[in-house]
């Protein structure tokens, strides 16, 4: 298995949440497994399959493992993993995203997120958005079948949650200007505009209860980054900068306005 080595501290931090992600740097435990049934030699597939971008065939192996070792929480979270790489959402396109948005001193906003599941722009047509809605969905249900997670599943959970959020936001922007696409960046959203202030009153109860629960996740990210640093680091920091962008009043509620006055600031 390939994995990302020798980066900063923020990236130390990026590669602990994100190796966990791919499930990198566990598999050769697994080495000499002689039955290929086993649970072992079984999980070592489906690891194999994730690193080879085959995330459907992981996804297949982890669903049978999952079944026969309910509530395992090392299957559930490499589970979870296959299912956000489905969604565009793997080690090395997030990493180079954040990488070259540090350099660019932006990160800490949704670029995060639209530069890695869209193209080079950030844009992503609708039928992208809603399938990547629909792995990220699976994502987020699988780790919050773990009970009493860990750091690591806390940061995964988080970073899924930013996901969950911008592609959610995306299907409010096209609803609300009627396009089929969408471009998840800053000044993507703002071009998208022209000017004119966004009008997501149309908004499902559970569209804004999904977001405020993004926005909780995050929150608990950032404690467990923090706890994992000792002391408050740059993801963190990123996370932080773009929750505060989003709720407005810092009151854990998000509202349709909210959302409007997010999109009108950019
Ligand atoms: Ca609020």
């Amino acid at each position: 298995m390939t994995c990302l080595r020798s980066f900063n501290i923020r990236f130390a931090i990026a590669m602990l949440v994100l190796m966990a992600l791919a499930g990198c740097g566990d598999s050769n435990i697994f080495e000499g497994v002689g039955d290929k049934n086993s649970k072992q030699a079984q999980t070592e597939q489906a690891l194999i399959a994730m690193d080879d971008g085959d995330y459907q065939t992981a996804i297949n192996i982890l669903t049978t493992l999952v079944q026969n070792n309910p509530g395992d929480a090392q299957l559930l979270q490499y589970l979870s993993s296959a299912y956000a790489g489905a969604a565009g959402l793997d080690t090395l396109n997030i990493l180079t995203v954040i990488n070259q948005l540090d350099s660019n001193g932006q990160s800490g906003n949704i670029d995060m997120i639209g530069l890695a599941l869209g193209n080079a722009n950030g844009q992503l047509s609708s039928e992208e958005v809603a399938a990547k809605l629909a792995n990220i969905n699976n994502a987020i249900a699988t780790l919050n079948l773990i009970q009493n997670p860990n750091s690591d599943q806390t940061i995964q959970l988080g970073v899924l949650s930013m996901a969950h959020f911008s592609l959610s936001l995306g299907e409010l922007i096209m609803g609300d200007l009627g396009t089929d696409e969408v471009t998840l960046t800053e000044q993507g959203i703002h071009d998208q505009y022209g000017g004119n202030p966004a009008d997501f009153s149309a908004a499902s109860p559970q569209t804004l209860a999904g977001i405020e629960q993004d926005i909780a996740n995050m929150n608990a990210a950032v404690t467990s980054l923090n706890a994992i640093s000792g002391e408050s680091n740059d993801l963190a920091q990123d996370i932080l900068d773009f929750q505060s962008a989003i709720d407005q009043g810092a009151d854990g509620q998000i509202t349709s306005g909210d959302l409007e006055h997010y999109v009108d600031s950019l």
